[in-house]
């Protein structure tokens, strides 16, 4: 029932049925798109995820526009670290001082609730959209999201955010062993020149769409706007 709309997208057209359809914005979080937080402390360049936000904006504006569900995550760790993995803390062989929980330039390192775990301005979540914690890459590991969107009769997700290589894709390919219809907005993760791996980006992509999409669809956020207009 509903509206079913039609993106132009790779490898083949992705029918979008409006009302059954969330925006899911992965961790669009300072601690990955800014100085002094955990991307940073990995040795990446932050900067380079920038690209994403102008049209990760323009994707949430049209999504809001045509009702549908906006679904925002972010990667954060209780302040008591008891749903961090003694393996994630460890990961990196990162000194104690730079490790997640402990304090950082934008307060502790991917702890919720902390200056540097909120979501950029850009893409700030307004009233009535979900915002989900996850423990880990995966926006279904531990958090009751696929229950959640279950229960709201949601079938088909786009992805949005940062970064591709690692919780975008991990949460689609989450999402696509739960039977979702999944499509990936290829600018709004940051151009193929702004990922933190620029090569893995462009790897990501081919992954998804491969083998008739095996994973799932790409298509950029002119293509979703269009369809959805
Ligand atoms: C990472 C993420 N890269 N949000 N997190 O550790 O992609």
């Amino acid at each position: 029932e509903g509206a079913v709309v039609e993106v132009a997208a790779s490898p083949y057209p992705y029918p979008l049925p409006v009302e059954h359809t969330a925006l899911v914005m992965i961790d669009f979080q300072r601690d990955f798109m800014e100085a002094g937080g955990f991307g940073e402390t990995l040795g990446n360049n932050v900067a380079l995820l920038r690209a994403s936000l102008e049209p990760g904006a323009r994707l949430l504006a049209a999504a809001r526009k045509a009702g549908m569900l906006v679904v925002h995550t972010l990667e954060a760790h209780k302040p008591d670290l008891s749903d961090l993995p003694r393996s994630k803390q460890l990961r990196g062989n990162l000194p104690p001082e730079l490790r997640i929980g402990a304090e950082g330039a934008m307060g502790r390192i991917l702890v919720a609730g902390e200056p540097g775990n909120g979501i950029v301005p850009e893409v700030a979540p307004i009233e009535g959209e979900w915002q989900v914690h996850k423990p880990g890459k995966g926006a279904f590991w531990a958090t009751g999201l696929h229950e959640k969107l279950q229960a709201r009769g949601i079938t088909h997700l786009l992805f949005a955010g940062v970064t591709t290589e690692v919780c975008v894709q991990t949460s689609m390919r989450e999402a696509n062993d739960r039977g979702y219809e999944c499509l990936l907005v290829t600018d709004a993760t940051g151009k193929p020149s702004a990922a933190y791996f620029p090569e893995f980006k462009e790897a990501a992509i081919k992954m998804i769409e491969a083998q008739g999409g095996i994973v799932g669809w790409t298509a950029d956020t002119a293509a979703v706007e269009a369809a959805l207009t």
